[in-house]
């Protein structure tokens, strides 16, 4: 069908250009063609279709990387259903809020997360749980694989949405980012272009596929592109080591590269058929920079996206200086300002917060009308929460966060989720979590608290009482207990004393 809005249409018609050459690389587990894929894909739609999934019904997964888990994703956008992916390290105790919220027709997870979710998955209204493991193999793919590969794909207009992600707010619950099959579609034509991807070019992809970067920026540009993929499920520094000289494009976050260079026998050999190296989803320090030109001879490209946007800002593929700490220009067809708390633009270089419009642009927060109004101005900006200057010329640099946020190693970690769980352990008064200065994650996650009652809180004991409850990823790396918190003279816990006070704990 013309004008077919749906993701899928427009990347089937790469699938059935690129035919037998090679989409999934897995090494010795083997290669999976883009017609297989399309086939595979086809199958999946159909066994998502038996358990009555339809255009607008949300599909929640969480699963370990797989193709079968890229088949699902594909599968669920040609029914034009929603695809809502969750990270792997989520607990059963946070899974029951995304359920109740995005209430899903189907959701897939590995078996042994079954009996955990029984009582979520009721309380959601889930009408069919199904699995998958980290093999791909489980009920769903049993029964993908006796379906038929022929399917339709759905008609979609360019602002359904196509993937709800889960961002956790500064306040409160966490928000369910409609993304659009446009935004996607946007996004994906314009990375593709101005990272100038070529016939040949062949992409290592180690990223989670459960998030913005390794899902939509990578698995898109690489599918536009009918590229081979070096498949990994996961970022081990030797398998990277040992694919890159295969591989000419790379896509990661910051902690990729300080594991690299923090390996003395990855050299520029390396790197030989490299084309381009990408950096984003958290600031790429100058001195990572620096000293991976100096090591392999690349200057890594770090571009600047979040959730509800995609790619905003990229640095020069061409024509143009990468300059390290700052994210680049406005990707084409995307405007940008700074603007102060009130929505007015600031003058070139100073800073304020970094407004976006455009078509990557999300469509709003599920079922959160109140949340969307408060973040788009009325000109259809989107306030970022991101600080950011723009020079003379529209470079981009981002200088700090008004949302009070961490990224560890890519992962965003928001502390008042943190504190609401550390509030409610006995022997606790009050807690503030910060994000400190780390060799790996670039920041990490550090709880300070006071101590109330007879048993003195213990740092040990606090972090394994917290286990199970919260992530492993988001767990505090230290818990420093104190007396008193620093508080000003309105009663805000002063966060930046606190950060000053413990700065060098992960140092040497
Ligand atoms: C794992 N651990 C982390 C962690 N990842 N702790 C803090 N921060 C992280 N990011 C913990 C685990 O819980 C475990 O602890 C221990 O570290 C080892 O786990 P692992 O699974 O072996 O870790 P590893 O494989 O080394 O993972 C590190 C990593 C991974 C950096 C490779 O986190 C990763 O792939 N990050 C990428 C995240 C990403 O894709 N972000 C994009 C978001 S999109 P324990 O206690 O259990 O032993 C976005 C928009 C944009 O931001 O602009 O792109
Ligand atoms: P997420 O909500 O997981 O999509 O994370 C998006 C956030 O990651 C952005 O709002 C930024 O704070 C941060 N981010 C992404 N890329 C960069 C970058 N290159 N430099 C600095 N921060 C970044």
């Amino acid at each position: 069908m013309t004008n077919n809005a749906n993701l899928f249409a427009i990347l089937e018609q790469t699938f059935a250009r690129s035919g037998e050459s090679i989409a999934f690389d897995l090494g010795q587990e083997g290669q999976i063609s883009y017609a297989a894929l399309s086939r595979r894909v086809g199958q999946m739609a159909n066994a998502l279709e038996s358990f009555g999934v339809g255009p607008g019904d949300r599909v929640t997964a969480q699963v370990e990387k797989s193709i079968a888990n890229v088949c699902l994703y594909l599968a669920t956008m040609k029914c034009g259903a929603i695809y809502n992916p969750l990270n792997t390290a989520y607990t059963a105790a946070e899974l029951g809020y995304f359920l109740a919220d995005a209430e899903p027709r189907l959701l897939v997870v590995p078996d042994n997360r079954r009996g955990a979710l029984e009582g979520a998955v009721r309380e959601a209204g889930v009408q069919a749980v199904e699995t998958m493991e980290a093999d791909g193999g489980g009920s769903l793919t049993q029964r993908a694989k006796v379906m038929e590969s022929g399917h339709e794909t759905a008609f979609r207009q360019p602002d359904d949405p196509a993937a709800l992600i889960y961002t956790s707010g500064t306040t409160g619950r966490s928000k369910g980012a409609m993304i659009t099959h446009e935004n996607l579609s946007s996004n994906a034509r314009v990375l593709h272009d101005y990272w100038g991807f070529v016939p040949g070019d062949v992409l290592l992809h180690a990223l989670p596929v459960f998030h913005v970067h390794g899902l939509f920026v990578a698995l898109h540009t690489a599918f536009l592109n009918g590229s081979r993929m070096l498949w990994r499920s996961r970022f081990d520094v030797e398998e990277v080591m040992r694919l890159l000289p295969e591989a000419t494009v790379m896509m990661g976050v910051p902690t990729f590269y300080t594991r690299l260079l923090a390996r003395e026998d990855f050299t520029r050999d390396q790197c030989r058929s490299m084309r381009l190296f990408v950096s984003g989803s958290a600031p790429l320090l100058a001195e990572t920079h620096q000293a991976f030109q100096e090591r392999s001879g690349h200057r890594i490209l770090e571009r600047y996206g979040m959730t509800e946007a995609g790619m905003i800002t990229s640095n020069p593929y061409q024509g143009g200086q990468r300059v390290a700490g700052t994210v680049g220009y406005a990707l084409p067809g995307i405007s940008l300002r700074v603007a102060d708390e009130g929505g007015r633009e600031l003058a070139a270089g100073d800073i304020g917060t970094l407004e976006v419009r455009g078509p990557n642009v999300f469509k709003g927060y599920w079922r959160m009308p109140e949340k969307t109004a408060e973040e788009f101005r009325d000109d259809g900006y989107f306030i970022t929460g991101d600080m950011a200057t723009i020079a003379e010329d529209g470079r981009v640099s981002i200088v700090g966060r008004s949302k009070d946020l961490i990224i560890s190693g890519g992962f965003n970690v928001y502390p008042k989720e943190i504190e609401q769980e550390l509030d409610q352990l006995d022997g606790i008064g009050e807690s503030a979590v910060i994000g400190l200065a780390h060799p790996d994650f670039g920041e990490s996650v550090v709880a300070v608290v006071t101590s109330v009652g007879s048993m003195p809180a213990n740092e040990a004991d606090i972090i394994s009482a917290l286990d199970g409850r919260l992530a492993r990823f988001k767990l505090p790396k230290r818990v420093f207990v104190v007396d008193a918190l620093p508080r000003n003279a309105m009663g805000k816990v002063q966060k930046a004393e606190l950060r000053e006070r413990f700065a060098r704990t992960f140092e040497g």
